[in-house]
């Protein structure tokens, strides 16, 4: 079955940021096919003289664009709200080694409850940090496209194998739900928490299996201490809950870059990374995940995005948890990202704002949507914005006032209708 949206606003998301008046998509809508894609795009009128066949949907004072991704999030610690200590990354670092086991009571409902949340602010997609895996069993059975990012973490040689042995048993349990929706990946936490041979062994069956992998790299200003000069917050960090006063970084930052050379990896937070670590992630083909409210909460301050410019990396930006954030409303991420900026242009960095959560951050997981073009995949999100029909700022507009799509389509079909809940 063929179906034709349209929308007073229909925003491309390419390169140029194109805004069609009065466009309409044209999509494939089979149920029993696993990759429904868009068929042509352009004025709604035409398209519907042109398709008569088609079920068409118009939505005045609506604005129609592809569906949001979330790049990073971390679903298991969706129980936070005041456990964790916010302000000063270590004393954060400290509160979730101490108190983490309290938060996965009761999980299951709340990560459901963030799911819907993630549909209902037009979320297709995300990249699900998974440190446990009691995260893969919910994801896999939402509609959701998905990529989940076994986590390995650990920085003591003697656990190496039995760590390895977790992380691959919890990759094998991902494996069984394996689909062109949800698609099994790996994580290495960081340079700091994770030994050398350990992260080696992990971007190794990343490449071994073509698999995505997300690292949270050059966070905090205690990690760069630790990973140059293996001195500071983490040399008590590892004395104090590991008892090793022994302990040295096994990577500098150049270092971890360089083993992940042939991996195609996405760099989260990058706060303290300097301009030739940016270019050199940048040289590999990577990506950098900014999540702006969660680096605010943690280290006070926001990414440089003119560093990030200068070496050709478009921001991408995503929530992270709810460990380090009070809502993974992406919109409303974006609503506070709009604010941290204040030397950039709203209307302009705004359209950043918004190809920093479709074009880039869909590509960044390796999906083909993101993109209001002929043969990506067929999935939408609309929004109702009273007045946009007649607005000259519509990526401002769209940030300011949209909080909850009316519908999502995910593959082509119906994930998401606002009036239902
Ligand atoms: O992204 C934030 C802050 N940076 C690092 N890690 C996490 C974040 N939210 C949750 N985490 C998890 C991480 O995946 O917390 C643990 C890891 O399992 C921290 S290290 C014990
Ligand atoms: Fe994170």
């Amino acid at each position: 079955m063929k179906k034709l949206l349209g929308a007073s606003k229909l925003f491309c998301c390419n390169k140029e940021f194109q805004i069609i008046n009065n466009g309409g998509v044209l999509f494939e809508s089979d149920p029993s096919n696993p990759k429904n894609k868009i068929l042509c795009f352009g004025d709604y009128q035409s398209l519907l003289e042109q398709n008569p066949d088609a079920k068409a949907s118009f939505y005045p004072q609506h604005i129609l664009l592809p569906a949001l991704s979330n790049p990073h999030i971390h679903f298991e610690f969706s129980n936070n709200k005041t456990t964790l200590v916010y302000g000063d990354f270590g004393e954060w670092l400290d509160s979730v080694i101490q108190r983490r086991e309290e938060l996965f009571e009761n999980l299951e409902q709340s990560i459901q409850k963030q799911i819907q949340l993630q549909l209902e602010s037009g979320i297709a997609s995300v990249g699900a940090i998974s440190s446990y895996g009691f995260d893969i069993a919910p994801l896999a059975s939402s509609p959701l496209r998905v990529q989940l990012f076994n986590e390995a973490i650990g920085s003591n040689p003697a656990l190496i194998d039995t760590l390895y042995s977790n992380l691959l048993a919890r990759l094998q349990e991902c494996q069984k739900h394996s689909s062109k929706r949800f698609l099994p990946a790996l994580s290495i936490h960081s340079p700091y928490s994770t030994h050398k041979i350990l992260a080696t062994k992990v971007a190794n069956l990343a490449k071994e299996n073509n698999m995505l992998l997300s690292v949270h790299f050059l966070e905090s200003n205690q990690e760069l201490e630790w990973l140059t000069q293996s001195k500071g917050f983490f040399k008590e960090f590892f004395t104090k809950h590991f008892g090793n006063p022994n302990a040295t970084s096994t990577l500098n930052p150049m270092e971890f870059l360089e083993l992940l050379e042939e991996n195609k990896t996405l760099f989260v937070h990058c706060l303290f990374a300097s301009k030739s670590e940016l270019e050199k992630i940048a040289s590999m083909n990577a990506v950098v995940i900014s999540s702006p409210r969660s680096n605010r909460l943690l280290n006070n301050r926001y990414l440089n995005l003119e560093i990030l410019k200068e070496v050709k990396l478009p921001p991408i930006f995503s929530t992270d948890g709810l460990s380090s954030n009070f809502s993974l409303n992406l919109l409303d991420e974006l609503r506070h990202t709009l604010f941290a900026y204040p030397h950039y242009t709203p209307s302009e960095f705004a359209k950043e704002l918004v190809l920093g959560v479709t074009h880039y951050a869909n590509a960044s997981l390796g999906f083909e949507g993101g993109e209001i073009a002929r043969g990506r995949d067929a999935d939408f999100a609309l929004f109702e914005c009273e007045g946009i029909s007649t607005s000259t700022q519509e990526a401002l507009h769209f940030i300011l006032h949209c909080q909850k799509a009316s519908e999502v389509y995910i593959n082509g079909i119906g994930a998401y209708n606002g009036k239902t809940f």
